[in-house]
């Protein structure tokens, strides 16, 4: 796309595998299957009193959050918020380190300084989640900063909520990276509500990737239960950045399917969104395009999820085991030396 042309068509994927790489497929279909084992194990975990905090999930945001990591370089950057577990297991990240997160154990990414979801890997190049949000979009501003700053055609991808389009950090933060032309990528993840506000109290735009029209840089929203047209359009705006061009904003519309957190029963929300959206589950559609397009069978299908299914129970089994934070270590990294 051109600069200051927006897309408003929610773009959807078709479907289509013809040229594409059916490894990558397969690992995004994994990450995602994965993503969606170890949050319902932590649901399970967080009602039967196994966390310590609250338990924020991303129940139809995995082709969100493995679609776009799925399209960048492992030393490209990542500032994922609290929908993105799929992004950090898409890096790396180990199933067990996030539910120590959740637990406060000293073995978590925070050692035990956290006990929800702060956590990142600085060696996989993810950035821990500043709490404020949505504060890791000025944090992603400066990490593509660096980037350019050092001649590195690295990017920077960062994600947001719908509500937090409307904060000042999100302005200040799309400002300064399209007149820099910063190599960044902003994820919208419209899950239309920001805790119990839905979109319409939060925004009069017709799509929220309309606001890329004030920036003069491209937006484009799409389908975001689809993996492969959140991977498409995510690829586009990243080989934009890397060739110095600037940054894009990518809209995915989808629906959150729990509570804000899980203490949150959400009788708020409009049953017919659940209703609509119940039959778009995005790691169904992904498996069911797999399948009619002979990438997986129902041998594979079954493996996969059997396989996730033991991955997240193995890793509850060994976060439950480590040991809490030694509290004479309490100042260790507050402090500079
Ligand atoms: C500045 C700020 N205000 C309030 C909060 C509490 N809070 C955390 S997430 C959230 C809702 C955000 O909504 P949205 O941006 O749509 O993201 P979603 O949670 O729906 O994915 C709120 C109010 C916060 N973390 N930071
Ligand atoms: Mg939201």
């Amino acid at each position: 796309m051109a600069k200051g042309e927006t897309k408003t068509d929610k773009a959807s994927s078709g479907g289509t595998l013809e040229g594409r790489d059916p490894d990558l497929l397969r690992r995004i279909y994994e990450v995602m299957v994965l993503t969606r084992a170890v949050e319902d194990r932590m649901v399970a975990m967080y009602r039967g009193g196994d966390l310590l905090g609250s338990l924020y999930t991303g129940h139809w945001h995995e082709a969100i959050s493995v679609g776009a990591a799925s399209a960048l370089r492992p030393d490209d950057y990542l500032a994922p918020i609290h929908r993105d577990l799929g992004a950090h297991l898409w890096r790396g990240m180990e199933a067990w380190q996030v539910m120590a997160s959740f637990m406060g154990k000293a073995t978590s990414p925070t050692g035990g300084r956290d006990g929800t979801l702060h956590y990142g890997r600085l060696d996989l190049n993810v950035y821990n989640l500043p709490s404020h949000i949505p504060a890791n979009f000025p944090v992603a501003t400066g990490m593509a900063f660096a980037a350019q700053y050092r001649g590195q055609d690295r990017v920077c991808l960062a994600f947001c909520g719908d509500g937090s389009t409307s904060r000042a950090d999100f302005h200040e933060a799309l400002s300064i990276a399209s007149v820099q032309k910063l190599p960044n990528i902003f994820i919208i993840e419209n899950n239309q509500y920001a805790y119990s506000t839905p979109l319409s109290l939060t925004s009069n735009s017709e799509t929220l990737s309309a606001k890329a029209a004030a920036y003069g840089i491209p937006g484009v929203t799409v389908d975001g239960t689809d993996a492969l047209a959140v991977h498409d359009a995510v690829a586009e705006a990243v080989a934009r950045a890397r060739a110095g061009e600037g940054p894009s904003i990518v809209e995915g519309v989808t629906m959150r399917m729990h509570g804000h957190a899980e203490h949150d029963p959400a009788d708020y929300v409009v049953k017919e969104l659940y209703e609509e959206y119940s039959k778009k589950d995005p790691v169904e559609l992904f498996e069911n395009v797999l399948l009619k397009g002979g990438v997986l069978d129902d041998d594979t299908v079954k493996k996969v999820r059997e396989d996730a299914r033991q991955a997240a129970i193995a890793a509850r089994r060994k976060a439950l085991a480590d040991p809490m934070p030694d509290p004479s270590n309490i100042e260790d990294g507050v402090y500079a030396d």
